[in-house]
């Protein structure tokens, strides 16, 4: 079987399961005979773009009858051949649409593998590619509205402006550099840190959106923990809006994780209610807190509950949290001796029995998960990889300004500048690494 670069590739496009219709997807060179060798459209093969009734075979007969749809390259998806296979949806039917193809000379697709050649051949570049998973994950419609954004090139245009003010400010310093003698006609040294400045903070401001964009996008885990009878069950219970966990008096009610999802101002929240920590855990109690510590260790956000009234039990809690992004949750606030911080830091006060502070705690939980934004900024990334590198080119920019202020000449400012230039380079693709190729795309579904 073919394995070049643009050698056949197929797979189901829509999920597995029963429904309506699905479709398989195939890519490649060039497709027609392959096709004709399982597929019989009626009245002949279709006219590029244009659905076709077709009849399917293998060598056991008739497969089903459902529409080819064929779009020639290198006006397609991928910039290959790419045939759209629409049949009934039933898995049955499409493992016998599959095999059929790869009898016919396709191999399974690698996950991600049609939007990688679409990155390959150009009809994509990286930021809009990443904008296509992130279509098919976003939970939430401000996900949504990123990605679309993402799609029609929002990112890739911010990464173009940085990239031609960059190329502007070298274009200066080379010419300082080539005609050293020459002071005159060139932009005063106060302008060209001032302008670097603006295009550090630029790539800063939309590096930070990456929280709200990650939250927005992907969702979030946010985990109760706290000692036993702090009140995490009840907190649980009131931030869904129903009773999913137990309560009561007695310690150690919680044992298993219990989990639900929960929106907050859009923010789609997988909140993860845990076993209470105490000293003395019998075993299967212990095996819970394990289990417990281990999801929260992932969580987006820790919810430390504090009972306010002896605010002690919560040492460990404290302890375990340090340095995670986490509320400090004061519960029992109706209690004497209640405390309202801890450490110097405020606490949030609920009252989980009455519901009392309810209200601030779920304003305070997507705050938290989507970070402090600059005033009016627009989030647009929401990957990790995009925020890494834009910072990398904030950093550059900022280190060629301070170069130039601090009279270290344009040579050196320069050199930084370059270095901004290839973070962008690796932004949108144009110097593509195969490990970081590697890296995105093994998250897509097959068939994408
Ligand atoms: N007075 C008062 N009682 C509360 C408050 N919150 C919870 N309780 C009570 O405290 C007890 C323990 O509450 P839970 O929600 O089960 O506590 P937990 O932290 O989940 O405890 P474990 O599962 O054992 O770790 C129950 O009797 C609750 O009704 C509160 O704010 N004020
Ligand atoms: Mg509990």
């Amino acid at each position: 079987m073919a394995r070049g670069p643009d050698a056949p590739i197929v797979a189901n496009a829509t999920p597995w399961g029963r429904g309506a219709v699905a479709v398989v997807r195939l890519s490649g060179a060039s497709l027609r005979p392959l096709l004709l060798q399982f597929c019989r459209p009626k009245g002949g093969f279709p006219p590029p773009r244009r659905a076709r009734l077709t009849a399917f075979f293998d060598e056991d007969g008739l497969i089903d009858e459902g529409l080819l749809t064929f779009f020639p390259g290198p006006h397609s998806y991928t910039g290959e051949d790419v045939a759209e296979l629409g049949c009934h949806g039933n898995p049955l039917i499409v493992e016998r649409l599959l095999r059929a193809a790869q009898a016919a000379g396709a191999r399974l697709a690698e996950p991600g593998e049609f939007t990688r050649r679409a990155v390959a051949s150009g009809r994509l570049d990286l930021t809009r590619a990443e904008a296509v998973l992130q279509a098919i994950e976003a939970s939430t419609p401000e996900g949504l509205a990123i990605a679309q954004a993402g799609l029609s090139g929002a990112v890739a245009a911010l990464a173009e402006g940085l990239r031609a003010g960059l190329i502007d400010v070298c274009a200066e310093l080379e010419a300082r550099l080539d005609y050293p003698g020459e002071g005159l006609g060139f932009t005063e040294d106060a302008a060209v840190i001032t302008r670097l400045g603006a295009l550090a903070e630029e790539a800063r401001q939309a590096a930070e959106g990456f929280k709200a964009g990650r939250a927005a996008v992907e969702g979030a885990d946010v985990a109760l923990i706290g000692p036993v009878n702090a009140g995490k069950s009840s907190l649980f219970n009131a931030l869904g809006g129903s009773v999913r966990a137990l309560v009561s008096p007695e310690p150690g009610t919680t044992r298993d994780v219990v989990e639900r999802r929960v929106s907050l101002e859009g923010v789609m929240i997988r909140l993860l209610d845990t076993a209470g920590l105490r000293d003395d855990p019998g075993p299967i109690e212990a095996e819970g807190l394990a289990l417990g510590q281990a999801l929260a260790g992932d969580a987006d956000l820790l919810l430390v509950v504090i009972p306010a009234h002896t605010p002690a039990l919560a040492a460990e809690a404290l302890a375990r949290s340090k340095g995670r992004p986490r509320l400090l949750i004061g519960n029992h606030a109706d209690r004497p001796g209640a405390v309202t911080q801890l450490d110097g830091e405020a606490l949030l006060m609920t009252n989980a029995r009455t519901g009392e502070g309810l209200d601030a705690l779920k304003a305070a939980i997507p705050r938290a998960l989507r970070g402090e934004l600059p005033a009016g900024a627009r989030v647009m990334i929401a990957s990790a990889r995009q925020r890494d590198l834009l910072y990398a080119v904030s950093s550059s920019a900022a280190a060629a300004r301070d170069a130039l202020a601090m009279g270290l000449g344009p040579a050196v400012a320069a050199e930084e500048l370059y270095e901004g230039l290839s973070s962008l380079d690796q932004l949108t693709g144009r110097d593509t690494r195969e490990d970081a190729l590697d890296r995105l795309f093994q998250r897509f579904c097959v068939g994408k």
